[in-house]
């Protein structure tokens, strides 16, 4: 196929409520929507960078810049045999994963519709349903986290994952151990620790979490290796794995025992799955994490959690957790028994609903040949 156009959008949806992390709070998702079409059938990409550098370096404003002066001009009017080809095509461009992404997944999913298969087909999964899992951010105090952690095992999620920082940590995990002693519980800390936290993460050993996601910094897999010798708690890593290499270095130095794999952050589906590969062969568990995305970037997570990898409860949790109106219909929804039924309809495979995308839109360009 030969992509003629290319266009980004940068939408702004606000949050149902405040997201907040160890690096910031998050009240609206602010993010860029890339649209690829060849021979009138269109695909679509949803970038998860943010406004800010605070999770990872790039941000909606580098990711424009990649996307317009190097990665549209390699795409535009070439003949593609297939998608995974664009991972070849961007290696030259070091870095800039998130940019990457965008326009590659925009690329599978026209690829899907134009196959009139669901995402899931052209990645090598499968259809039926997923296992979700929930990440409930910081909150005002114990009181509160423990409201959420009632509401969201109530909804039939199968794993909760809390965030913490210093400070905000172990009276936290034994609180929701006191009264939840078997709840499947990780804790997500976004590098806001280092080596000389390693005491507080024995100490937190006790309470049998399912594992402890970056604990330490985001260009880190020394520390971590470090850390995971003296800690029986599994570590996950998240920020630290770009690609497949990452993550068989990783491995190699015993820097985790389980990967979060996002396809933003490791540049695309095709990497995703290379990183999925790489972990499967030596029996590490995946899962796929989540940046808080419209019910676009939502389905397609859905989609690349039914390689066979994907073993543990992912990010990925229902659209009105995050959105008033999603911008798919129906929105992604979540069975009481905690699981999302992988749709079977072309590409992402829900309806997008375009007069709310025009709503969001704040910033459109395209590109053709
Ligand atoms: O570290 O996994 C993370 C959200 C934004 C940036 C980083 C992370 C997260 C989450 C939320 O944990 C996952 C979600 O609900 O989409
Ligand atoms: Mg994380």
């Amino acid at each position: 196929m030969k992509i003629e156009r290319i266009e980004v959008r940068r939408l702004r949806l606000p949050l149902r409520f405040p997201f907040e992390t160890s690096f910031g709070r998050t009240t609206a998702k602010d993010f860029l929507l890339v649209s690829a079409s060849a021979d009138g059938v269109t695909g679509y990409g949803e970038c998860v960078a943010d406004d800010d550098p605070y999770y990872l370096p790039e941000t909606n404003g580098t990711v424009l810049h990649l996307l317009r002066d190097f990665l549209v001009p390699l795409v535009l009017g070439r003949e593609l045999g297939h998608p995974r080809e664009l991972r070849t095509l961007f290696a030259r461009v070091r870095g800039h994963e998130m940019a990457k992404a965008a326009l590659e997944m925009a690329a599978f999913e026209l690829l899907a519709r134009r196959q009139a298969v669901p995402l899931y087909r052209v990645l090598g999964g499968r259809g039926g349903v997923i296992a979700s899992g929930v990440s409930i951010g910081l909150q005002k105090d114990v009181g509160e986290l423990l409201d959420k952690v009632a509401a969201e095992k109530e909804a039939g999620y199968r794993r909760i994952k809390i965030k913490i920082k210093p400070g905000h940590d172990r009276e936290l995990v034994s609180a929701i151990r006191d009264r939840y002693p078997e709840l499947p519980l990780m804790v997500d800390a976004n590098s806001a620790y280092s080596l000389s936290d390693a005491p507080l993460f024995r100490e937190m050993d006790a309470h049998r979490l399912m594992m402890v996601e970056q604990p330490l910094a985001f260009d880190d897999i020394v520390d971590h290796a470090t850390l995971q010798r003296q800690i029986d708690t599994p570590v996950c890593l998240d920020e630290s794995i770009h690609s497949a290499e990452d993550a068989r270095r990783a491995l190699d130095l015993g820097a985790c025992r389980v990967v979060n794999v996002k396809v933003g952050r490791v540049g695309g589906f095709t990497e995703a799955a290379m990183v999925h590969d790489v972990c499967r062969a030596r029996g590490v568990p995946v899962w796929c994490g989540g940046m808080l995305e419209s019910g676009i970037g939502r389905l397609a997570n859905v989609h690349l959690q039914t390689l066979p990898g994907f073993t543990l409860p992912g990010d990925t949790a229902a659209s009105a957790r995050y959105f008033e109106e999603d911008l798919v219909d129906p929105p992604v929804v979540v069975a009481a028994d905690g699981t999302i039924a992988v749709p079977e309809g072309p590409g992402i495979g829900h309806e997008i609903v375009w007069p709310r995308v025009e709503r969001a839109t704040t910033f459109r360009e395209e590109w053709r040949c």
